[in-house]
């Protein structure tokens, strides 16, 4: 019988890690995307020369879907996809692109998800365990697919994976030794439809834990703190709260780690170039990830000492006749939003606004309200937001038609001493291909005007 091929569907990041981890253990590929307009040796282009890989773009027929073993799906594809029920009737199964990856790859795993922060202290994490183990991988929705670096990796290797709900979706044997959700607060309720669906999936992080791993929660998020009292898993708690009997916490200026009755300062918060109180509990989340990795406290300690923001997080652009630009693209969502501004100490001109999740935009719009002094909204919710915004207050608002426009009116309406901050409370895939894209074209808006 001929044998089977993998369908790989997507061809982004994901669908392109996938085909050459596929390809490099032998498998023959069937590459899919539902956009027709792709060009085929484009394609071709990034995957090794004389691979087996067939390219299908369009619609799935029932007779391809017939050929595929299995179906390795990016993450950016909702299960609703016209596709999907043309492999379920041809009893296709549908595996995460992670999961294929977490199969192939070596060594140590720790996964970390969450609504807000996971970048940041994914990065930290990897930080934290490359600065004591040489064979150190950063890998998933960082921007690095797992896929990418798992055919690399040996016995020896350690993983930090930041992995997304969209990720999670369709795990199966996917196991992280210590696992971390750093909060969960409502964002792509359009893709996963409820709270209760969106809580689950998080959640699956930790389904195939057993009594031997770690699950790493943020005690001030309720719905964690109560999932951690059903876990047989061993849970580490972090609170920026309160002082806990054993877990890590802020106390003063102070990061603190308690276990076994022991308390040790892990360090000062002045220590560290990160900001905000949602940053120290990235810091302490990923310090409680690389504790149960087996990273000395010293080592920790040095690590998120040396640590930098990530880019478009609160990144520091530039200044220009008094005013300061942050870029924030990675305020996707509302919370992220409420984060960005409320670290701003200046008056502010915010950049907002991007597609439509189906966001609820008010806690969001009234932390901006102290602050804000205009708004300049773009995308598909600039109407959205600003009839929200009129309701709480806000009714400084411009609407501008793209980046270019946006940075301009900003411009114009800053004053020496404020900030220009770009938060978009949104994901930015109604006008850019990604959040880093958007960043980038931002920064690029405000460089090219600085002078002018
Ligand atoms: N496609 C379809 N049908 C669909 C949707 C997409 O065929 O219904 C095709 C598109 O035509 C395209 C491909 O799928 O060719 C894109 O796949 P993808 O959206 O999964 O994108 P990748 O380039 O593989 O990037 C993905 C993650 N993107 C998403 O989850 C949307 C990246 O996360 C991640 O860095 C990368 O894998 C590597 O792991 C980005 C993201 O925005 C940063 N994540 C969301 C977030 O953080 O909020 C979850």
């Amino acid at each position: 019988m001929k044998e089977k091929r993998v369908l790989v569907a997507g061809t982004g990041k994901s669908g392109i890690g996938a085909a050459k981890l596929l390809i490099e253990t032998g498998h023959s590929v069937l590459l899919y995307d539902e956009n027709r307009e792709l060009d085929e040796n484009v394609l071709r282009a990034k995957l090794p020369a004389g691979a087996d890989v067939r390219i299908c773009l369009g619609e799935l027929t029932k007779e391809t879907a017939a050929e595929a073993a299995y179906c390795v799906i990016s993450p950016g594809i909702p299960l609703e996809a016209a596709f999907v029920p043309v492999l379920e009737e041809a009893g296709v199964e549908i595996r995460s692109e992670i999961e294929l990856a977490y199969r192939q790859a070596k060594g140590r795993l720790a996964a970390i998800t969450g609504t807000n922060g996971k970048t940041t202290t994914t990065a930290l994490t990897g930080a934290i365990l490359s600065s004591v183990y040489p064979e150190t991988y950063m890998v998933g929705n960082i921007g690095i697919p797992y896929t990418e670096e798992a055919g690399k990796m040996s016995g020896e290797a350690v993983t930090a994976a930041e992995v997304s709900s969209f990720q999670l979706e369709t795990i199966r044997d996917f196991h992280p030794e210590v696992s971390a959700i750093l909060n969960i607060t409502p964002d792509h309720l359009n893709r996963h439809k409820t709270m209760e669906n969106y809580i689950a999936v998080k959640e699956s992080i930790t389904k195939n834990q057993t009594e031997k791993d770690t699950c790493v929660l943020n005690y001030e998020d309720e719905e964690l703190r109560r999932f951690g009292e059903t876990l047989s898993v061993r849970v580490l708690y972090f609170s920026s709260k309160r002082t806990l009997e054993e877990g890590l916490f802020l106390r003063g200026g102070g990061i603190f780690i308690r276990e076994d009755g022991a308390e040790e300062e892990l360090c000062r918060t002045e220590e560290l170039k990160l900001v905000g109180v949602h940053n120290y509990e990235n810091v302490m989340a990923a310090a409680a990830v690389a504790l149960r990795m087996g990273v000395p406290l010293a080592d920790i300690r040095e690590a998120c000492k040396n640590f930098r923001a990530v880019e478009h997080r609160i990144e520091y652009v530039t200044e220009e006749n008094g005013v300061v630009y942050y870029n924030d693209s990675k305020g996707t969502n509302p919370d992220a939003a409420i984060k960005g501004i409320e670290a701003m100490s200046r008056p502010t001109v915010l950049i907002g606004g991007g597609y439509d999740k189906q966001s609820e935009y008010r806690e969001w719009l009234k932390a901006c309200k102290s602050r804000v002094t205009a708004l300049i909204l773009i995308g598909e919710t600039a109407e959205k937001i600003a009839g929200e915004a009129k309701e709480v207050g806000l009714t400084e608002i411009v609407f501008a038609a793209d980046m270019e426009e946006a940075v301009a009116a900003a411009k114009a309406k800053a004053r020496p001493g404020d900030a220009v901050l770009l938060s978009p409370a949104c994901a930015s895939w109604d006008m850019f291909e990604s959040y880093e894209q958007r960043g980038r074209i931002f920064k690029d808006c405000v460089r090219r005007s600085k002078g002018v």
